[in-house]
């Protein structure tokens, strides 16, 4: 039986009747999984439902894909190394509108939803925002039917699993398709050669590539779902398959192993994700990973364009290519190779065409990690694109000689080859010379690019430059995490702001209705009850839920200075000791988020909030009035269970490093008030719900440029503050660390003694303080919820659609697609 037979119970969206769904589901387990009801386990009814979800996402998926040739449509294709997708089934059951049947068939059928769709893994193939970035803009691009496709990289390994071991971060590897993905459809018939190494040949009619090493990137695609609407768009992720299944000529020598491994080895591209955020790691197998997943993605690119038109002409009408930060930017010599060597266009129509196909989005400043690879590297592994990226500059190089002003020490500071000590191409300068649009992911970001990494590209080009600041899909971040503030919202303003998050507004006016504040208040409170009872399974620990919930969850990383909070934590710690009889605002201090393995100062932080939790939570003279908790393995699903209970978001980076922040933005929508710097998107968060309902502290990125350009000395903040002193005084000695008393020395040192990079002595005092005028609120309790409102009621400008409608209309260019409702063709 196949899921065509149920097709005239669907209605015009496609969706299905309670016994319909019932039956495909039974027949799911029976025939695909193989299964049978009476000893299936929950795994298998998951996948079983799963499956029968997904048939009906393939009905949309194929109208879509239909009308997009039928329309010959302009497509985007969004090219990302990273794809943070968290899981797929109550995401795809919601924007099929599908939960209540589902929920009923299930239960008809004894089986209980929510415990189903706890057991699908999370799809951890990003590091952090950038990756969650890129999957909350495929949701959006389906959700407004942009032609989109995702193209990435199907990592056998995703994001490592966190444990933490005596207070230790301990990396695992995080197998996520042990038991198969139902999401996804493998086509092995779509795969392409990707070659490596090799050698050049130059020909009178140009250059040939020869002798390289080849692997084969073979396509599996995921349906995305759009919310309200027929259309849906495609990620498509590369697996890397070796060229023959094994090496014959070892085999046939009796070398049966060693034939084996030249097949892992070459596998091997896409066996793991890196996971150094904001650190690249300047390795040879990432350069391979970047280079297999773009090669193959403008392979297939170009052949879905030729398979609906016969010249090249209108290739920069029907492609935009969107760089995701500087890691797929091998995609510009890759066209370039395409287009020149293999159809055999002049230079100047592929390079005019590349400029009008690229555009680029910058997710940091920090000179640290900005991608460059030595040219080394790069001649040995893409001898091809080396020769093209020499043969870009030196036109380039070439035509900033000629202008005024243009002269050797322009060509130095822009040339795409640093020549300082070895010699490195910086990438990035590759992705501004080769696009139309570089965008930033916030006002501040988008203005300090202009007046740091790119000055003289953004003197020369300025209507290149441009920002569209981040957003992030309230379908996730607030009708899935969130259900019952969900609800709540429904009741109050309709159910439109899923579509029009704008339409939040709509509870400024709800304030004052009698009851609503109340309400509020316990959704919120079912969210700490739901993580509290989390946190005691996973950590042994209870929570007091009329405490205040101050919540960090994001990447450990010193610029995000989650020491600034430990900082806090410590200061409110001795105050309680100092005054065991004051009245104390009870709080629970939340913090989770992976470290790169690599990096032992925020190593070192992880181990010192644990140290600091076993010691503040054991000592019987704080009780319930503090509780510290580090949550491991932090994922997206783990974010959609703590970001509802929050009461303080901490967006706390030094001004000037946090590109923008989307973490923020998914607390607001929560109901979460922030206490943050004026950095990344928390400016504009301060705009949209008013500067009385969020906590700014702390020196602005032009008062901290101020700063350092005079000399920054952390001594001189830590003499004047004796609170201060006492805190690092007890974390130099040992108190949390009794068993080793210098384990902390490198934290002590890198504020007081190295320099204080990101200023946390600074920003300390204006910190404590602001967060006692934190505590103040909170014992005003209509106050803080009429506040947590406005938040939320402030959030419709950081929808991803809003984001997506801006890079569609000023960057791509391109419009929706429209679909036919089903019997109607056209
Ligand atoms: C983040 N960047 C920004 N990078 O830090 C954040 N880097 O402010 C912003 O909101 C977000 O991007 C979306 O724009 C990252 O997440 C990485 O994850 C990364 C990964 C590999 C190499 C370098």
């Amino acid at each position: 039986m196949d899921a065509n037979q149920f097709e005239h119970e669907y209605d015009h969206m496609g969706r299905t009747s309670v016994a319909a769904l019932k039956r495909h589901i039974a027949n799911k387990l029976i025939y695909q999984v193989g299964k049978d009801p009476v000893s299936a386990r929950p795994d298998d009814w998951m996948h079983a439902a799963a499956y029968a979800i997904r048939d009906h996402l393939v009905e949309r998926w194929m109208q879509t894909t239909r009308a997009q040739y039928a329309q010959d449509v302009k497509r985007v294709y969004y090219l990302s190394m990273e794809f943070l997708i968290g899981r797929t089934f109550s995401n795809a059951v919601l924007a099929l509108e599908l939960m209540p049947a589902l929920k009923q068939a299930l239960q008809e059928l004894e089986v209980d939803l929510d415990g189903l769709f706890d057991l699908e893994p999370d799809a951890a193939l990003g590091n952090g925002g950038l990756g969650r970035l890129a999957a909350c803009f495929l949701d959006s691009m389906a959700t407004l039917g942009v032609p989109g496709f995702g193209y990435g990289i199907r990592y056998d390994y995703g994001m490592f699993r966190q444990l933490i071991q005596d207070g230790r971060q301990v990396e695992t590897p995080d197998y996520w398709l042990t038991h198969g993905n139902p999401w996804e459809f493998p086509r092995p018939e779509v795969s392409y050669r990707v070659r490596f190494g090799g050698r050049l040949e130059d020909t009178h009619g140009g250059v040939r590539w020869v002798d390289t090493d080849d692997v084969l990137a073979m396509a599996y695609d995921t349906i995305i779902p759009g919310y309200g609407t027929m259309a849906t768009n495609t990620l498509r992720l590369w697996s890397a398959k070796a060229t023959e299944e094994m090496d014959l000529k070892a085999f046939n020598q009796g070398n049966y192993f060693g034939a084996v491994e030249t097949k892992n080895h070459s596998e091997n591209v896409s066996r793991v994700l890196y996971p150094d955020d904001s650190t690249p790691s300047g390795r040879e197998l990432r350069l391979r990973q970047e280079y297999f997943f773009v090669s193959a993605s403008v392979q297939d690119l170009i052949r879905r364009y030729l398979r609906s038109h016969t010249s090249f002409d209108q290739l920069s009408d029907k492609v935009s290519i969107h760089l995701n930060d500087t890691h797929p930017v091998l995609a510009i010599p890759e066209l370039m190779r395409v287009l020149v060597d293999e159809h055999r266009l002049p230079w100047d129509v592929a390079w005019a065409h590349c400029q009008k196909i690229f555009s680029y989005t910058n997710h940091t400043l920090m000179h640290e990690a900005l991608e460059t690879w030595p040219v080394e590297v790069l001649g040995r592994v893409l001898p091809r694109h080396l020769r093209i990226i020499f043969d870009i500059n030196a036109r380039f190089l070439g035509q900033l000689g000629s202008q005024p002003g243009g002269g050797t020490e322009l060509q130095r500071k822009l040339s795409l080859v640093d020549e300082t000590g070895e010699r490195r191409v910086r990438m990035a300068y590759l992705a501004v010379l080769a696009s139309h649009s570089v965008n930033g992911v916030s006002a501040l970001h988008s203005e300090l690019m202009k007046q740091s990494i790119f000055a003289d590209f953004a003197k020369l080009w300025p209507e290149r430059f441009n920002n569209k600041t981040n957003g992030i899909t309230p379908r996730r971040w607030l009708a899935q995490a969130n259900p019952g503030l969900a609800q709540l919202l429904d009741q109050r303003i309709g159910r439109g702001w899923r579509r029009q998050l704008d339409q939040l507004e709509g509870l400024k006016a709800a304030i004052e209705l009698p009851g609503f504040l109340g309400a509020f208040r316990r959704v919120k409170r079912q969210n700490k009850e739901r993580l509290a009872a989390l946190v005691q399974k996973r950590l042994g620990v209870s929570l007091d839920t009329t405490a205040l919930f101050d919540v960090q969850v994001k990447r450990i990383h010193e610029y995000k200075r989650q020491l600034l909070n430990v900082l806090h934590v410590i200061t409110r710690y001795r105050r309680i000791l100092d005054q065991p009889d004051a009245q104390w605002v009870p709080r629970v201090v939340v913090f989770a988020g992976k470290a790169a393995s690599a990096y032992h100062m925020a190593k070192l932080v992880i181990r010192l909030i644990n140290d600091v939790a076993e010691v503040v939570n054991h000592d019987p003279r704080v009780g319930d009035r503090l509780k510290v908790v580090f949550i491991p393995n932090y994922s997206v699903s783990l974010a959609e269970v703590i970001i509802p209970a929050a009461d303080l978001s901490e967006q706390i980076s030094t001004a000037g490093t946090e590109a923008s922040g989307t973490g923020n933005m998914k607390f607001g929508l929560n109901g979460a008030l922030t206490i943050g710097t004026l950095d990344g998107a928390n400016v504009e968060m301060r705009e949209h719900v008013g500067e009385d309902n969020i906590f700014i502290f702390g020196h602005t990125a032009e008062e901290v440029a101020g700063l350092r350009a005079r000399g920054y000395q952390p001594r001189e903040w830590l003499e004047e503050d004796d609170e201060l002193a006492g805190v690092l005084e007890m974390i130099a000695t040992g108190v949390f660390s009794p068993g080793e008393p210098a384990r902390y020395q490198p934290i002590v040192d890198t504020l007081v003694n190295w320099g204080d990079h990101y200023l946390l002595l600074a920003d300390y005092r204006s910190y404590v303080d602001t967060q006692d005028r934190v505590d103040a609120l909170y014992r005003a309790e209509d106050e803080w919820t009429r506040k947590a409102v406005l938040n939320v009621a402030g959030m419709g400008f950081f929808s991803s659609d809003r984001t997506i409608a801006e890079y569609a209309h000023d960057i791509w260019h391109s419009t929706p697609v429209h679909i036919p409702a089903p019997g109607v063709t056209d």
